[in-house]
């Protein structure tokens, strides 16, 4: 890392004028975040920019002051909007929004939803003609939720996806990488937890959801993609998390699924939109 980094991690991913794109989560030695945007030709190599995206703080962050976290990315209508966690001093954790056209400038919407709210990703397209979004309400346990907004800026009509329970993730659900759309439904990477005697872990799982109304899971297999396993996922800041903010095909078919190890470094791993598919129907 070319900046002072004590972490870095839960990157957004998108493609970007024929480029793969992270904004990254970076902690500096006093645990503040930065975004910086890291760049790649072959989605494995990265160039990150030293320099932090410009974000202006929202009125409310100006007030209470902020710590923004985890951005996830959707490209819509020519442009790209952000979701990710603000922790408002004192409030708690919602979901902060913003727009972008060259990852550089950052137009953040005035409005973040009411605490405890966080993991939001929003839809590439409308659904049923309104902005559509996965999100999870609630700070300890909670599942994943899907809300509607004609504007993005009023957020209802609010409906829990009927994901079962396994044993991998039974705390908690929240969403992970932007919802893929395929001829069988939106097809979804997200994080579960479970509690074990010595720590929470997360795991990666994928779910198949129904295009008109995403709160209806048409498939979500009992097994999760992936679990930490590695040093480099076990220990570090957080033990025994995997946790994606981002995903994005590449030129050959195969699907990249950015991915932290233990709150501490980005990892990467390949798999296909249609590997993940035949999981869904096995
Ligand atoms: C979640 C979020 C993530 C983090 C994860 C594991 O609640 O705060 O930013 O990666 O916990 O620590």
């Amino acid at each position: 890392m070319p900046v002072e980094c004590s972490a870095v991690f839960n990157a957004g991913a998108v493609r970007f004028n024929g480029q793969y794109l992270l904004v990254l989560r970076v902690e500096d030695y006093a645990r503040q975040v930065n975004f910086h945007v890291a760049t790649s030709r072959d989605g494995v190599r990265f160039e990150v920019n030293p320099t932090p995206i410009e974000y202006p703080l929202r009125a409310i962050e100006q007030q209470y002051g902020t710590y923004r976290f985890d951005m996830r990315i959707t490209p819509l209508d020519g442009q790209f909007y952000v979701c990710h966690a603000v922790w408002i001093t004192g409030l708690g954790c919602m979901i902060g929004m913003a727009r972008t056209r060259d990852f550089v400038k950052f137009e953040p919407l005035p409005h973040v939803s009411v605490p405890f709210n966080r993991n939001a990703v929003l839809f590439p397209e409308k659904i049923r003609g309104l902005y559509a979004r996965l999100e999870r309400p609630m700070d300890e346990g909670g599942r994943i939720w899907v809300t509607y907004s004609p504007d993005l800026r009023f957020w209802g009509d609010a409906m829990p996806l009927n994901l079962p329970t396994q044993v991998w993730n039974w705390r908690k659900t929240g969403a992970g990488a932007m919802p893929i759309k395929t001829a069988a439904g939106w097809l979804t990477i997200y994080h579960g937890t479970a509690k074990t005697a010595s720590s929470e872990n997360y795991y990666l799982g994928v779910a198949l959801l129904d295009l008109e109304d995403p709160s209806r899971v048409i498939a979500a297999p009992k097994k999760f993609i992936l679990h930490p396993q590695e040093h480099y996922e076990c220990v570090g800041q957080v033990p025994n998390v995997v946790f994606t903010c981002g995903a994005v095909e590449t030129d050959d078919g195969q699907l990249n699924i950015y991915y932290a190890g233990a709150d501490t470094c980005v990892c990467l791993a390949q798999t296909s939109i249609a590997a993940l598919l035949d999981f869904c129907r096995a």
